[in-house]
């Protein structure tokens, strides 16, 4: 993409009003734009790393068996009387009528139309387990939305739903899904802590929420250390008896004995197991194996898509920017293209600039001709490309191209475009 056919606007400054680094990064790097308070529209570059963040989540859960749907996001308040949340949701709920005086809502969560789906399709325990998920759009009136899409009004969830048969099963899928989570937060390149929970408004008596560590996280956790240890995917469960919980749960007399970590964190994630709540207040029955009907039992599990957005610039940025891990960024390359007044400089850019097209590589060519070679570093540095290709004056003297680093700063010199290619290859294609 060059930038000039882009649609890119960057500022100099962050908005006074921003209190935290995502939030100002993000407007600062024209990622999102307000749209009202707690609503944003997505920017491409921010969309861009949006639509990672789901896609990541949805090759995970397809991995798993889990399936995918797309619900609406306007729901009937019928289905709300009859789980009994209509009225105890609260303010959060966004009511209205349509035109017939029909009582709608916008929804904040998906386990009552989810129940009814599963209610008219479902009749037998041969079709189950199921776990079914979708990506779609929230609203939660939050008294305050704040920190930008971290806290927003609409905001972008992926949320699973699971029937089984017994209590027994249902715990396993639930940690099936632990499991699941941990990894797809690992490839974001995040460190999650999964700390015990209550379950509020969606009940049920078993909750993890997953933390992610991030400075400027608005939890405190105190977490086992041996926790960070874990890094093979088979012991991920493993995690579930570790102690760590947010601090208002923290218990000196529990945590006795264990080598503490304390930092602070950012809620990505929450799951819960609430059995048949929803079935059998939906009258949600399938025939069981001895022929009479059952509850199946259900927990739902989601992730706040957007919410990730803000935490991984959180977990990752600089006094000059963001700086993405490369399963998640924007681009994956920056072309930079530095005022030069000799045709063969911008031959070759051009010509680089196909090259790393035709190998798969993503890459924002910065073509602008009106804008100096210092707002160009300063604005890849910000939009935090992890590795930014310099072509200057290096190029006219000795054909020497330079690859920085962003996350290391470090500058690497090539003078091949084979070896250039060679090695962003190989970099792109750790993860
Ligand atoms: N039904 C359950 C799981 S599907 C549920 O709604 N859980 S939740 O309330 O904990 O939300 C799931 C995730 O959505 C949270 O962990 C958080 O990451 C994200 N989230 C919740 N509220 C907001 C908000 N106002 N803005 C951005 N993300 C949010």
């Amino acid at each position: 993409m060059k930038i000039s056919e882009y649609f890119f606007y960057t500022s100099k400054e962050a908005p006074a009003s921003a209190e935290i680094a995502s939030h100002k990064l993000m407007l600062q790097a024209g990622f999102v734009a307000q749209s009202s308070s707690g609503i944003y529209t997505w920017l491409p570059l921010g969309l861009k790393v949006l639509n990672k963040v789901a896609n990541i989540i949805r090759d995970e859960q397809a991995k798993q068996g889990i399936i995918e749907i797309l619900m609406p996001t306007i729901q009937s308040a019928n289905l709300w009387l009859e789980s009994n949340r209509y009225d105890s949701y609260g303010a959060e709920l966004l009511r209205f009528k349509d035109r017939r005086g029909q009582e709608m809502l916008y929804g904040p969560t998906n386990e009552e139309m989810m129940t009814d789906i599963f209610r008219k399709y479902v009749k037998t325990y041969k079709d189950l387990p199921k776990i079914i998920h979708h990506i779609q759009w929230k609203f939660r009136d939050e008294i305050r939305p704040r920190f930008g899409v971290m806290r927003g009004r609409e905001f972008l969830m992926e949320d699973a739903y699971s029937f089984d048969l017994s209590f027994e099963e249902a715990k396993r899928t639930y940690d099936k899904i632990f499991k699941m989570y941990i990894k797809i937060f690992k490839r974001m390149g995040l460190t999650p802590i999964p700390v015990q929970a209550d379950s509020g408004a969606i009940g049920g008596n078993m909750s993890h929420e997953f933390q992610i560590l991030a400075d400027t996280g608005e939890s405190t956790l105190y977490y086992d250390k041996e926790i960070l240890n874990i890094t093979d995917e088979n012991d991920f469960l493993k995690i579930k008896d570790l102690y760590a919980v947010t601090d208002e749960k923290y218990d000196p007399a529990q945590a006795k004995g264990k080598v503490l970590s304390s930092s602070r964190g950012i809620e990505v994630g929450h799951i819960f197991y609430f059995g048949t709540k929803y079935t059998e207040s939906m009258h949600a029955k399938v025939i069981g194996k001895d022929g009479n009907s059952l509850y199946p039992f259900m927990g739902s599990y989601g992730i706040g898509v957007s919410r990730l957005v803000g935490a991984i610039i959180e977990a990752f940025h600089d006094e000059k920017g963001m700086i993405w891990p490369i399963p998640v960024a924007p681009f994956d390359v920056a072309l930079i293209e530095l005022a030069s007044k000799s045709d063969e400089v911008q031959a070759f850019t051009e010509e680089l600039y196909s090259d790393l097209m035709n190998n798969n590589i993503d890459v924002i060519y910065d073509d602008r001709k009106n804008v100096s070679n210092g707002s160009k570093f300063n604005d890849m540095d910000l939009i935090g490309i992890p590795f930014q290709i310099i072509i200057g004056n290096k190029y006219a003297t000795d054909k020497t191209v330079e690859v920085k680093v962003r996350k290391t700063g470090e500058r690497i010199d090539f003078n091949s475009k084979e070896a250039l290619l060679k090695y962003l290859s190989s970099e792109l294609n750790k993860n």
